[in-house]
């Protein structure tokens, strides 16, 4: 089976061409290293360079290709409030893109890495279920929502079999913790083992469903693979489990060997939500997909990699 992962030497791009490659699979990445780095390409993959929402490179990128993921795109919601337009065209134009050059090169099946930030912060204590009204507070989840519905009229519209799903805090080796919206668990994984305080955002009572990237990785290929069609179905993708940020804290401290390093406290983030948790039925019901790895576990095999990052071919 001939696949493209978009955004493939990115985070949870480079993870799923990694169990791609694995069981045999021929794969072709396009990624325009905005946030992708080259080292996290697997030799023996087809690397298309280049930006999506251009069509010469959406074509290239999809010729002879069975299946897609469609990872690409500029995750950071604050990127996204200072500059909308460059997310709508990262998130929303190069979707709208690789859909058309998906039809006209007659791919079988789309699965679109969609994200939490479209239920927006109104969800209160609520868990976000996929039927829920979507109320997003950031172009960033108001360009992944527009990418989404496009996606799930596709098996009408255009005969292209898709999934959406909506990743929550999803984290694991390769992410990059160089940034102020990093994810929560890379930085403060880089903090400890440098021996430095992190920031604590607000009082660290606030929640997160954390969600291995190998699990998420797993959810993929799963959908690549089902055998029915999956007709635009949406899934969130989550462990079904929270956890605030002071365990959390404690926990990779622990791991890191700095158990009695204390966090710094500052205020919390304008917009940041409360507690986000996920139902997580629908995945299950559709792929026979749950999430496996443990955040313990999960942040076992983070500290191990942050400590020493893994050279792979
Ligand atoms: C996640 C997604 C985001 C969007 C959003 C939707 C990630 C990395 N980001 O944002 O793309 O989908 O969900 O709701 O998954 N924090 C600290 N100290 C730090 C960094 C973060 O206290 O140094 C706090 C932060 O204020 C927040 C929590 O940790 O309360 C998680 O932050 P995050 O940036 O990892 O993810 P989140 O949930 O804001």
């Amino acid at each position: 089976m001939r696949v493209l992962v978009t955004g493939g030497a990115g985070f949870i791009g480079s993870h799923i061409v990694e169990r791609l490659v694995a069981r045999g699979d021929d794969v072709v990445v396009v990624d325009d290293f905005s946030t992708g780095k080259a080292e996290n390409l697997f030799t023996g993959v087809d690397l298309v360079e280049g930006d999506l929402a251009e069509a010469k490179i959406a074509e290239r990128a999809v010729k002879g290709v069975d299946v897609v993921c469609h990872c690409a795109a500029s995750a950071s919601v604050a990127k996204s409030i200072v500059d909308p337009v460059a997310s709508n065209a990262a998130n929303l134009q190069a979707a709208t893109q690789l859909l058309v050059a998906a039809r006209d090169a007659g791919v079988r099946r789309v699965v679109y890495s969609g994200t939490a930030a479209v239920y927006g912060s109104d969800l209160g204590t609520d868990t976000a279920l996929e039927t829920m009204r979507e109320a997003p507070v950031s172009p960033y989840g108001m360009n992944k929502l527009a990418a989404e519905h496009l996606f799930r009229m596709a098996p009408e519209l255009y005969g292209v079999d898709t999934a959406c799903f909506r990743y929550f805090n999803i984290y694991g080796p390769r992410q990059d913790p160089t940034s102020p919206y990093s994810g929560v668990i890379s930085i403060f994984t880089a903090k400890a083992i440098a021996g430095e305080a992190p920031t604590i955002f607000g009082d660290g009572r606030q929640s997160r469903d954390f969600c291995f990237v190998g699990d998420v990785a797993r959810a993929n290929i799963a959908a690549l693979d089902a055998d029915e069609p999956l007709a635009g179905q949406i899934m969130n993708l989550a462990s079904g489990a929270t956890t605030d940020l002071l365990a959390l804290w404690a926990e990779i401290r622990g791991l890191c060997g700095r158990p009695d390093l204390e966090a710094e406290h500052a205020p919390a983030r304008v917009g940041d939500i409360r507690d986000s948790s996920a139902d997580v039925g629908a995945a299950r019901r559709i792929l026979g997909w749950q999430a496996e790895v443990s955040l313990s576990e999960g942040l076992q095999q983070t500290v191990a990699w942050y400590r020493a990052p893994l050279p792979h071919s």
